[in-house]
């Protein structure tokens, strides 16, 4: 069979179970084309699209200015390596530098790379210049995070889905309650060597958890008293998703290390990165950090494109309002149903809570319902489904979103 040649869905999913490693299990729908908010099936049937790949998509599918950013490119330089120096990376480093508001930008590739980067900083600044003990440098994160998949981030999981069986584990993790500003100062105090704290400004995987007002700055706060770096995971809650360029943004926070990733490149490429000032940033020197990949001139057109995409179009903007009407309108159909209990969120990443255990099939079983209703969604627990349109989406579509959903709901009848 030619890899091109036009699959029925049946056909794709059956490649995958024979082929791929079964590292997922996807919702039943084998998409082949995506455009703004919309995604069509290779049977034609289009859905809006209530998941942007994770929050990667903010900018919309296939948007034409970062596709047209990254064709350029790749028709003229795509790959240097490091070892030498390329037209594209310093103009677009002093860009990104310049909109986060830091002296550096160490460019990589995935988010997990980036959260990666972000430790070894972290514990580099720990021993160079804090002072503490060689090896002895620990990091305080929060339970339910989720950071990515490499071997030292499951290591300070608490998802045994996600971390069994992947032993031995990384040491130097101390882990807190989320949200609980009581339990990172007693952290603080009964930890002699803390490099950082990395915590996620709203936790996403754990059902688009959103901190109680103040957490961020009161988190800093101690971090300054204690000398100790803040270092916030935007992957999935930057890049105006939360209806603000940056999650921290919303308290006036200062990371000390900045994550970045995901909608970095609008999902048309990898891209991810770790911002900080010089002070943090200078332990890195030559040779002690690196990646093929990190920092090439397609990464750094797409990249380029996506961040203006988001500042030209007043994406935060529209986030911000949209987001507030969406939880509005499910605010207002919540006390008619007596399977959803709640919706919480920012901007346009939001959930919600289905009255039903956290191990049931529920969340699926609406998921799958709301695709046959032309919107794609996934749960996060078995009991959270979380919502995440493309930031691009407009007022219209967002009111028919959420009719499509509404619907679903009301006709749906627990298995
Ligand atoms: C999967 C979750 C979301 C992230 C934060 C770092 C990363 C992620 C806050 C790592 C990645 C992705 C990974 C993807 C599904 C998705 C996810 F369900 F896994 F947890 F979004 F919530 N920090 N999140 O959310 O970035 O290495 O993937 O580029 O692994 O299934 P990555």
């Amino acid at each position: 069979m030619a890899v091109l040649e036009h699959l029925t869905s049946q056909q794709a999913i059956d490649l995958e179970n024979k082929y791929g490693a079964h590292n997922y299990h996807p919702l039943p729908v084998v998409l082949s084309k995506g455009e703004g908010v919309y995604v069509w099936d290779v049977e034609g049937k289009k859905y809006y699209d209530f998941l942007s790949a994770y929050s990667a998509v903010n900018q919309g599918h296939c948007h034409p200015k970062i596709v047209g950013a990254m064709v350029e490119q790749a028709k003229t330089l795509t790959l240097t390596s490091r070892a030498f120096y390329n037209d594209m990376l310093g103009k677009y480093e002093k860009y990104a530098t310049e909109t986060f508001g830091f002296d550096k930008l160490l460019p990589m590739n995935t988010g997990a790379e980036a959260v990666e980067t972000a430790l070894k900083v972290c514990r580099r600044w720990a021993y160079q210049k804090k002072g503490i003990p060689e090896n002895q440098a620990k990091v305080i994160v929060c339970e339910n995070n989720f950071h990515g998949r490499t071997t030292t981030i499951i290591s300070f999981s608490n998802d045994e889905v996600a971390r069994e069986n992947y032993g031995p584990y990384t040491e130097g993790f101390v882990t807190i309650e989320y949200d609980n500003l009581t339990a990172l100062e007693n952290a603080l105090k009964s930890n002699p060597h803390v490099a950082g704290f990395l915590v996620e400004p709203i936790q996403g995987e754990a059902g688009v958890y959103v901190p109680s007002g103040g957490y961020l700055k009161g988190a800093k706060a101690l971090c300054e008293k204690y000398n100790v770096l803040f270092i916030a995971d935007e992957v999935q809650t930057g890049i105006a998703r939360t209806g603000k360029m940056l999650a921290v943004d919303h308290e006036d926070v200062k990371p000390d290390i900045l994550i970045l990733g995901k909608a970095l490149s609008g999902g048309v490429y990898p891209v991810s990165g770790v911002l900080a000032n010089d002070d943090i940033m200078e332990v890195i020197t030559p040779g002690s950090h690196g990646s093929t990949f990190g920092g090439n001139p397609v990464a750094a057109a797409v990249s380029t494109a996506a961040l203006e995409v988001i500042k030209e179009e007043h994406l935060a903007q529209n986030a911000q309002e949209l987001g507030e009407l969406f939880r509005e309108e499910l605010n207002k159909f919540i006390p008619t149903s007596d399977l959803v209990v709640k919706v919480r969120g920012k901007g346009l990443l939001n959930a919600i809570v289905i009255n039903d255990t956290e191990d049931s099939s529920t969340a699926w079983d609406i998921c799958v319902a709301l695709k046959e209703n032309g919107l794609l969604a996934k749960p996060t627990h078995g009991n959270i489904i979380r919502f995440a349109p493309p930031l691009v989406m407009n007022h219209e579509q967002l009111m028919d979103c959420v009719s499509i959903i509404i619907k679903t709901l009301n006709e749906f009848k627990k298995g």
